[in-house]
């Protein structure tokens, strides 16, 4: 019996010693699973549909911000890119995964606030029922978070919560905007 329970022990020590190895090779994916890209827009069809460029994603926040023509402060960091963004107007809105300016991050580039809008139920769709908090680069427009469009294309709808400035927490609106109108 005694070498039965020394047994026991071994195998339970052989395993305590297996799965902190594993469990610290999986995070890794998890953190490179963190990016910030860069929505370039091209053009506003007649309906306000923004046309975005394919998404051009970096692992860092700065190197996004750089990418979308900001080259200050260094480095450039999810709180202190609003100093930035009134000094440019290359970036209209930087979208947050987590609430507090948090986790990824997408940034809308290369527009005028004048109402446009992405569905991203049909464009960018990774970011639909995700953004938790916004930096506002819309001067003194508007930029409303929704929470309906349509999947097959088309405007906002339903609930709304309306930003005139940056928004850390977007409360109700915390992963359920699907569409967002920039300038309206
Ligand atoms: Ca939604």
């Amino acid at each position: 019996m005694r070498r039965i329970g020394f047994l026991a022990v071994a195998v339970l020590a052989s395993t305590a010693l297996i799965t902190p190895a594993t469990a610290a090779n999986t995070p890794s994916t998890a953190i490179t699973s963190q990016d910030h890209c860069v929505a370039e827009v091209l053009g506003q069809h007649d309906d306000g549909q923004l046309e975005l460029a394919p998404p051009v994603c970096f692992p860092t926040f700065d190197a996004a911000m750089r990418h979308a023509g900001l080259d200050q402060p260094d480095p450039i960091t999810p709180t202190n890119v609003s100093s930035a963004m009134s000094a440019t107007s290359s970036i209209i809105a930087v979208h947050y995964d987590f609430t507090n300016y948090g986790g990824s991050s997408l940034a809308v580039s290369g527009s005028a606030c004048t109402g446009g809008y992405i569905n991203f139920r049909t464009h960018y769709t990774s970011w639909n029922d995700r953004i938790s908090s916004t930096i506002h680069g819309c001067g003194s427009k508007p930029i409303t978070h929704w929470d309906n469009a349509p999947s097959s294309g088309g405007n906002c709808s339903g609930s709304k919560y309306v930003a005139w400035t940056h928004v850390p927490n977007l409360g109700a609106m915390v992963n359920a905007t699907s569409c967002v109108h920039y300038g309206a």
